[in-house]
């Protein structure tokens, strides 16, 4: 079979464009069960999809989706379906609302959940059962016994009845998952990982790397649709031969961790420190871009870091407030936690990176103000302040399905990173939220040491048409109108 995953144009955080591993884990497995594939991220590409999927003759279009890039997922199986290609959609919108979907006649398929196992499953039945359409432009129907046995799949029977077959349980042996296919990445036009030093290097090849799956805690707002409150690490070895792959086999000069909580067994983190060392995998710099919860670390492990190449970090500071972290994001930390870990990975000589959230269900103004004045206080290299989204499946969408009013159910509207609020909330109204965003971004960065430090970086020069139009959108209020990727013709 000759399969094409895509991921489709995304106008969120165009900041910066990491490879996506979901589609490179997928292709690795099927690539190891003998199909062809290829990859098409529409974030990078300059050959427009329809002439991809119009010249590739693919028999299979898999389109990935979180909850923001719904519609044009859907707009994506539109176009494969007119060429025919059987179409399966998954990622964590389609296995939090597969039925929402599979109402869409150009959706044949959907996976639920982590699915290597799923995809090898559907293409060799496809082999035997490609399915069939009553109508031009309608879904598939399947009539093979086998596919109520493929965990984690929606499908279509005779009769066109949608089956939701049972979840697939999550893989313990993830050792065993064939390695991303980064090979298929177009990684030459992906940017830095680093926003801090976006466009500094003239070729980046910037990889990412993932060394656990999924994480224990349950903060509020966190939308964990594919792997729920577990963690399952890889072992040391494991992660060290897929680095040396990246360092040495496709020479990456950056790479970024994107693990949920790679940190949370510190003596596996220090071993993979100390691997890196040994093997002189730390000539090549990465970075932790999620990857780090401050009551999982100490002084040496930072220190470890260092020396193993680590350049920054970044960490869920999320709130400024002692009673918003503990009782309403329940994030298990505290700020002197967040104090100790920023002091330690500063020591050591690593960047920091700050994520904030502003607009949770009870905040005020002062609550708000203390996250701001908390940011500032801990003065990370970059701070990222974001307004509260209610991702459903979250305790935050139940909170305020019940007890706020959400303005939009449109699924564009839900990307993290925009200045609009979400929702209102008894007093936290969306223009106190929305106004202390904007504060909150002219209050960090705004102030003359940081005015200076821009002043003297290349960067700044080097990407003014970027930094110009952040401007608008973060310090004043301007925002770019939304495109969507394939808008019928
Ligand atoms: C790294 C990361 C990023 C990176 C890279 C994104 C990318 N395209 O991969 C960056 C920083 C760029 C990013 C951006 C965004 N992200 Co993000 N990101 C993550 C993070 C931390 C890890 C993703 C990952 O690599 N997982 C590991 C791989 C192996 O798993 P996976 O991608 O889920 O893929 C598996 C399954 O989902 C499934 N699958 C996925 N796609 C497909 C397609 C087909 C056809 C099939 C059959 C199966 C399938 O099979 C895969 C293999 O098992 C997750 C949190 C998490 N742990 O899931 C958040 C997360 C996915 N991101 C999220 C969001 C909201 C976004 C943004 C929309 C943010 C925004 N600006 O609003 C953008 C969207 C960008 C985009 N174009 O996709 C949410 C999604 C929530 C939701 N309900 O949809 C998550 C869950 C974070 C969170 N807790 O809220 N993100
Ligand atoms: S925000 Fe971070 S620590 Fe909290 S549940 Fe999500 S991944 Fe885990």
């Amino acid at each position: 079979m000759k399969v094409l995953l895509c991921s489709p144009e995304s106008e969120v955080w165009n900041s910066r464009a990491h490879i996506h591993m979901g589609l490179g884990y997928l292709a690795g497995s099927i690539r190891a069960g003998g199909h062809e594939v290829e990859i098409y991220d529409a974030g990078v590409e300059k050959v427009p999809l329809r002439d991809v999927m119009a010249s590739g003759k693919f028999d299979v279009v898999g389109v990935s989706a979180p909850t923001p890039l719904i519609y044009e997922a859907w707009d994506v199986a539109s176009e494969a379906k007119r060429l025919g290609a059987v179409t399966i959609l998954g990622g964590p919108h389609l296995t939090l609302m597969p039925t929402e979907s599979m109402a869409k006649p150009q959706v044949d398929l959907v996976a639920v959940g982590e699915a290597e196992d799923t995809i090898l499953e559907v293409l060799d039945l496809l082999n035997r059962d490609p399915g069939k359409a009553q109508e031009e432009g309608g879904p598939r129907l399947f009539t093979h016994p086998g596919w109520k046995d493929i965990l984690g799949l929606w499908w279509r029977n005779a009769g066109g009845e949608v089956i939701g077959n049972p979840a697939r349980p999550l893989r313990q042996d993830i050792d065993n998952i064939p390695f991303p296919a980064f090979d298929l990445f177009k990684i030459e036009q992906y940017t830095n990982l680093q926003p801090i030093t976006d466009g500094l290097m003239k070729h980046p090849r910037s990889y990412t790397i993932i060394t656990s799956r999924g994480c224990p805690y349950a903060c509020s707002f966190c939308s964990k649709p594919i792997t729920g409150n577990t963690w399952r690490p890889r072992s040391v070895e494991n992660v060290i031969k897929e680095w040396k792959w990246l360092v040495e086999g496709l020479h990456a000069n950056e790479i970024g961790v994107t693990d949920d909580i790679w940190n949370l067994d510190i003596k596996r983190a220090k071993d993979l420190c100390r691997a890196l060392i040994r093997e002189g995998l730390n000539k090549v710099p990465w970075i932790t871009i999620h990857g780090m919860k401050v009551n999982h670390c100490d002084q040496e492990l930072f220190q470890l870091m260092k020396q193993a190449g680590c350049k920054r970090v970044g960490f869920g500071v999320e709130s400024g407030d002692d009673r918003i972290l503990k009782y309403v994001i329940k994030k298990s930390q505290t700020k002197d936690m967040v104090r100790q870990a920023f002091k330690w990975c500063k020591q050591a000589g690593i960047q920091t990176m700050g994520f904030f959230i502003l607009g949770m269900p009870t905040e005020t103004e002062e609550t708000m103000e203390n996250t701001i004045k908390f940011a500032i206080e801990l003065d990370p290299d970059l701070a990222n302040f974001m307004i509260a989204a209610p991702y459903p499946g979250t305790r935050l969408w139940d909170i305020v399905q019940r007890e706020g009013n959400i303005f939009s159910h449109d699924w564009h509207d839900f990307a993290i990173q925009e200045s609009k609020a979400h929702y209102e909330m008894g007093d936290l109204t969306a223009e106190l939220v929305e106004r202390k965003w904007h504060e909150a971004y002219r209050r960090f960065y705004i102030r003359p040491s940081r005015v200076w430090k821009r002043v003297t970086m290349l960067d700044t020069y080097r990407r003014l048409p970027t930094h110009i139009r952040n401007f608008g959108r973060f310090f004043v209020g301007t925002q770019a109108p939304r495109r969507r990727l394939l808008a019928p013709q």
